[in-house]
């Protein structure tokens, strides 16, 4: 049963915390660390990096003025206690299901959801050009990036750390270090963060400073000053600046992140001080729920489970295309001691686990730095070693040059492997994998493929570690694979399409993930008396004109179907082999995903939504038949 919230039920905005005594704030953060736990527990979601950012968020809370002051998240996984602190409590049942509360941070869900992410390393940057309009504007609102200890290392994290320390304008970051991402944070950054932790705490320190504070003739007036000019040399105990300090940052910490008084105290002085302040907390992933602060990594994204007695649930559905993938790369690095492997901070979701833990000299964890990872994948190639880049589809994003400039350009075989390609469920539009079939396609010497199922995965995977002709992507959606299929099966070739069904009414060419439903679609136009060919297109670039032109010539009818927006995708490559061919004029129904930003809800609920189904398939063959929507309509009963 939910217990009631004493403090809680009383915060609207954050600006109430202000009518709170420290004492009171120290009862409103326990709240909030259980009413994380008690939704959380309900609902599944993200929770071991916000059970960390309790006590932070309530002392930035109650020390800034929100508005017109902006806190930027990075990431915002671990923003629920922002979401908490905003009036958002009562939308918690309702966390990452379809039509409800985001589990990110969205600029259109809250007001004060000042910058949306769901992709790391942008939270400074963003926060540095709300200080640039401020400054613009001639406002005083101050300024505050709270960023994690992975999302730091990443590139950008780092171009605004550099942009801000000379522009030299008032913003704070909040590193929000717990020594993990979602698995233990690799990097000598890493380390060296590390080292500054061991430094004697503020907590102590702090104590000392107030003293000089005090002991100023005007204590109010002299405090931004005094921190910038002595105090916080006075705090640092040793004789070299940080890297922060060198580059225009005051350094203030390391502080205990889940100390409240001295929060409180910290960023209440903080609040005055004028330049890039750096604020370096120390936190602990799961705090204040022991199985989480024991398996941090574990309990990083969960499933709804048991407060009680916790423990979650092992899948155990059919093999997923993530595990697929992680079994036939390790099959592929005994045959040949060329193959590496690359992440870029996602060992778990990517399936590398075993390769990292069977050939850990082979295996590299670049942290959150896609673009490296591409570039370095791309050295390696040269270096002549067979780099698999195994990156989520959405992330590879941030690398679209790297890709066409550092690889394509230069012909190197790096073999991509894009996991989440596609549709990918309750992390909504930031996670969605659905432009790479555009954004890749048109690189000029790339291959591109899309396993039907699970077994076809294992099969390009062994495929492409033996392509050594240039560079080729593999994508593949989130989940397990399709049972629709039948089992026969043609060996991979270089830009061949598979014919899974023949018939001569209408043409489906599918390809990845929408090879299942077309073929459960041809099951239900057969009950109409429709005999459909379908046709597993299994490579986006090169495509396989003859064989689809052969089935448009002998059917007159075709439909392509794709987890990838229409725009540059698959079908319109499709049309334009039609067009090339003279046969611009067949009726042609391209199901694709819509050009707007899909929304967070369950995979299968959004593929029927955007019209990416086994019925919409059927509809669109039907349309194309001139056989209207009585006879869909029976189809699908
Ligand atoms: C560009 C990008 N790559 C990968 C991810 C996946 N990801 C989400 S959270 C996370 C770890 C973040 O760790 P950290 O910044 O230390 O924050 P914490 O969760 O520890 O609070 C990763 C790798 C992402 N969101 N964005």
């Amino acid at each position: 049963m939910e217990t009631a919230y004493r403090f809680l039920s009383k915060i609207v905005e954050p600006n109430d915390l202000h009518r709170l005594t420290d004492k009171e704030l120290r009862e409103l953060a326990d709240e909030v660390r259980r009413a994380i736990l008690e939704h959380v527990s309900k609902t599944g979601g993200h929770l071991s990096s916000n059970l960390g950012t309790v006590e932070l968020t309530v002392a930035m809370y109650a020390s800034y003025n929100l508005p017109p002051d902006k806190v930027v998240w990075d990431t915002g996984h671990q923003a629920y206690p922002h979401k908490i602190l905003t009036g958002r409590l009562d939308r918690f049942p309702t966390l990452r299901k379809h039509q409800g509360m985001s589990g990110f941070l969205r600029r259109e869900e809250h007001p004060l959801d000042s910058f949306g992410a769901g992709h790391a390393g942008t939270a400074i940057s963003a926060a540095l050009g709300f200080a640039a309009a401020r400054d613009r504007a001639g406002t005083s609102e101050r300024i505050i990036a709270v960023t994690g200890d992975a999302a730091i290392a990443s590139g950008m994290s780092w171009e605004a750390l550099n942009h801000a320390g000379a522009l030299g304008t008032d913003i704070t970051v909040v590193l929000n270090d717990n020594r993990m991402s979602i698995a233990p944070n690799v990097g000598a950054l890493t380390n060296y963060l590390a080292r500054l932790r061991s430094r004697p705490e503020l907590q102590s320190l702090a104590k000392r400073a107030k003293e000089v504070v005090e002991r100023m003739p005007d204590p109010i007036t002299k405090v931004a000053a005094g921190f910038r000019h002595g105090i916080t040399h006075y705090l640092a105990p040793e004789d070299t600046g940080t890297i922060f300090e060198e580059i225009g940052w005051e350094y203030i910490g390391p502080v205990d992140g889940h100390d409240l008084p001295t929060l409180l105290d910290v960023f209440r002085n903080v609040r005055e001080l004028k330049g890039p302040v750096f604020v370096h907390a120390l936190t602990v992933k799961g705090k204040g729920y022991d199985v989480a602060e024991e398996d941090a990594r574990t309990w990083h994204g969960v499933v709804p489970f048991n407060l009680d007695t916790p423990s979650l649930a092992k899948s155990t559905g059919p093999v997923t295309y993530t595990q697929a993938y992680g079994e036939a790369i390790l099959s592929c690095a005994e045959k040949d001691d060329r193959v590496v492997a690359i992440t870029a901070a996602m060992p778990d979701g990517t399936g590398l686990t075993k390769f990292a833990k069977q050939f850990p000299d082979r295996y590299y964890d670049t942290g959150i730095a896609e673009p490296h990872a591409v570039t370095f994948a791309a050295g390696l190639a040269a270096g002549g070693q067979k780099p698999f880049c195994t990156i989520y589809s959405t992330f590879l994003q941030r690398a679209f040059d790297q890709v066409i400039h550092d690889v394509c350009l230069q012909k190197l075989p790096v073999r991509f492997f894009l996991d989440r390609a596609g549709l990918v469920g309750d992390d909504g539009p930031t996670h969605h994998g659905t432009f790479d079939l555009s954004y890749l396609s048109l690189m000029p010497g790339i291959t591109i493929l899309a396993p039907r199922d699970t077994t076809e995965l294992r099969e390009m995977t062994y495929w492409a570690s033996d392509f050594d002709e240039g560079p080729c992507v593999v994508r593949y959606p989130r989940g397990a694979s399709d049972d629709r299929l039948p089992e026969s099966r043609t060996p991979i070739a270089i830009g061949k399409a598979e014919v899974i069904r023949e018939g001569s009414d209408v043409a489906i060419v599918a390809i990845g993930s929408m090879v299942g439903p077309a073929y459960e679609a041809a099951g239900l136009l057969h009950k109409q008396g429709i005999e459909a060919t379908v046709i597993n297109a299994r490579f986006a670039k090169p495509i396989d004109s003859s064989t689809i032109l052969a089935a448009v010539q002998h059917c007159g009818h075709l439909v392509t179907v794709e987890e990838n927006v229409r725009q540059g995708g698959f079908g319109q490559a499709v049309r334009d082999v039609l067009h090339d061919a003279g046969l611009g004029g067949v009726n042609h129904q391209l199901l694709a995903l819509p050009d707007s930003f899909v929304e967070h809800g369950p995979q299968s609920v959004l593929r029927t939504e955007c019209g990416v189904d086994a019925e919409s398939i059927v509809a669109a063959a039907l349309g194309s038949l001139g056989r209207t929507i009585q006879v869909a309509e029976s189809a699908q009963s």
